[in-house]
């Protein structure tokens, strides 16, 4: 059933998990409460600066925010847009959102005016949640912009600077002990039924979807999630993916940290040489890492000058990794690695401690949950494939959404009609069971994990008055694994340049940086197949050749 937006799970699914105990109708607050009461002298978060954070201070500070961002008017279910880059504050707001009953929209540092005032019409939110300025950026701006035109945004707060007129400080509510002086520090409990936290799709459609997680779904997945990587009291997490990503919030990242005890540094700064110092001076366990870090830090010329002894786990996921880099984590880092093929539709395959090594470095795992079911389909007919074969990836289960938020049309070719998700990653079984991600079946760049819709990128493109066609593809890369390249066919006379191009999308635009093709080709015209579409194989068979021909 379709409610405020968000497909529901069906009555019996939804009992069934229930009776499995994956389902506890708890929030996630409640959730929380329970550890943070559990461990509350134990240090839960570290800052970049060495600041440490108890489980107890989490909570009295979270709290201490929830009941401001009631004071100012803020509902329960209001959606509210979280732009605060990886740090303690990012995750007080985000904890303080969920104590208040409000959902959290989790949007990346580098969006800009297109995918901000995108999220806040669709999500229609009411508030926005930023740092004053991040590298010379104005996010104090970009909110009067989103609001002017999104009049539904009322509250714009600020981390980090003054801010501008009628919006509201959030170091300032920090410093504020209104717990002492509210009338009432009562918060309303949201139902566990319904969407915690908008999470952005991976992007294969023109325009981005937000994904709904309910306290119960997203509660259990972290849990799982926590138990199946082997975390605990004595885990201590480096995260440099940004929070907003399903992986740094609650795969098991932040959530499932909380979760068991352990404690979470949150890093903003994903550049090599910090990371090794972080490891060092903390005596960090654990990474949450896409491939691109690892690779990073295998290769850093300066790797020997720190102790990186404590490292006992790599947890790995978001673009493929090459068995090679991972056969070297062993006798290089003196660590093991988890492989994760995950995805922000719910979706977790994780390689298992107990596997034997060959499948946990040569596969991309097995459903987390027992009540996982997949199926591997011939993605035109929708029939299984013969085990062993290629075929699209569909998913259904208890941390699965069933549909994205406010996009009816879309979900009825997104989902099957049993209520599958249709992945667009092209797997096979391997003998392990487990499966192996051999590609995909969807018109999207994989930019060291952060994924880039073709799509969304070519509007852009086609919007410039030099540009009469244009295609992007992936371009193969030896550290991101893939980055974007556009493909144009020039109005008459005109001419193009990669930096003119570029320059367009961010000022008239106005989209993330990551999203920018890396390399301009210009073509007469663009090959097409014999039913008349583009023909992004040969584009992309294309750009190798002259890779390799440079
Ligand atoms: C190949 N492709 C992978 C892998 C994801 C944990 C980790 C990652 C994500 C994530 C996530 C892959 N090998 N190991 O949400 O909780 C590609 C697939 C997938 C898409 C989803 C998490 N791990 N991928 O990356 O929603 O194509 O989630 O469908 O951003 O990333 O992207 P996203």
């Amino acid at each position: 059933m379709i409610k405020n937006g968000f497909t529901e799970w069906p009555e019996d699914f939804a009992q069934a998990y229930r009776d499995a105990g994956y389902w506890r109708d708890q929030t996630i607050g409640e959730v929380l409460a329970e550890r943070f009461a559990r461990f509350a002298d134990r240090t839960a978060l570290i800052a970049e600066d060495g600041a440490h954070y108890t489980y107890a201070d989490l909570d009295r500070l979270s709290t201490r925010l929830a009941l401001h961002f009631k004071n100012l008017g803020l509902q329960p279910y209001d959606r509210v847009i979280h732009q605060i880059p990886n740090g303690p504050v990012s995750v007080l707001t985000f904890l303080g959102l969920l104590k208040a009953g409000a959902v959290p929209v989790m949007t990346l540092p580098p969006h800009r005016e297109a995918e901000i005032g995108h999220f806040a019409r669709l999500s229609g939110a009411r508030g926005y949640a930023i740092a004053s300025q991040v590298r010379e950026f104005d996010f104090q701006a970009l909110a009067g912009t989103v609001q002017e035109q999104n009049p539904s945004l009322e509250f714009v707060l600020v981390t980090g600077g003054m801010p501008g007129p009628g919006y509201q400080s959030i170091d300032a509510m920090l410093l504020d002990p209104i717990e002492e002086r509210a009338g009432s520090t009562s918060l309303p409990r949201p139902d566990p039924d319904f969407p915690a936290v908008l999470l952005l799709s991976g992007g294969t459609t023109g325009i981005p979807k937000l994904i709904p997680r309910t306290h119960n779904d997203y509660a259990y997945n972290f849990l799982r999630c926590a138990e199946v990587c082997g975390l605990d009291g004595e885990t201590s997490v480096l995260v440099a993916v940004p929070q907003a990503h399903n992986f740094a919030l609650a795969c098991p990242g932040l959530l499932g940290t909380l979760a068991t005890g352990g404690c979470e540094l949150l890093s903003a700064n994903t550049a090599t040489e910090q990371l090794m110092k972080l490891i060092e001076t903390h005596r960090l366990t654990h990474f949450i890492a896409v491939p691109t870090m690892i690779l990073g830090l295998l290769d850093h010329p300066e790797r020997g000058k720190y102790d990186l002894s404590s490292l006992r786990m790599i947890l790995t996921g978001g673009s493929k990794l090459n068995p090679e880099v991972a056969l070297r984590l062993r006798p290089e880092l003196g660590c093991d690695v988890l492989q994760v093929l995950g995805m922000a539709e719910g979706p977790l395959y994780w390689t298992r401690l107990e596997d034997p090594d060959d499948v946990r470095l040569h596969t991309q795992g097995r459903p987390q949950s027992p009540g996982d079911e997949f199926r591997i389909v011939d993605p035109e007919s929708g029939k299984e494939v013969a085990p062993g074969e290629v075929g699209e990836l569909w998913c259904r289960g208890p941390h699965t959404i069933r549909g994205y938020y406010r996009a009816d049309e879309h979900n009825t070719r997104a989902f099957s009609s049993d209520g599958f998700y249709k992945s667009g990653d092209l797997v096979r079984l391997h003998e392990s069971g487990n499966i192996v991600v051999e590609g995909r079946n969807k018109d999207c760049i994989n930019r060291g994990g952060e994924k880039i819709s073709a799509e969304e990128i070519e509007n852009h493109l086609i919007a410039h008055g030099s540009v009469l066609n244009c295609a992007v593809v992936a371009m193969p890369d030896a550290i991101f694994g893939e980055k974007c390249c556009a493909f144009v066919v020039p109005a008459p006379g005109a001419s193009l340049t990669l930096e003119g191009l570029c320059d367009f999308l961010i000022k008239e635009r106005k989209i993330a940086r990551f999203k920018l093709p890396e390399r301009l080709e210009t073509l007469d015209a663009l090959p097409l197949t014999n039913v008349g579409k583009i023909n992004k194989k040969a584009l992309r068979e294309i750009i190798v050749q002259l890779q390799q021909a440079a």
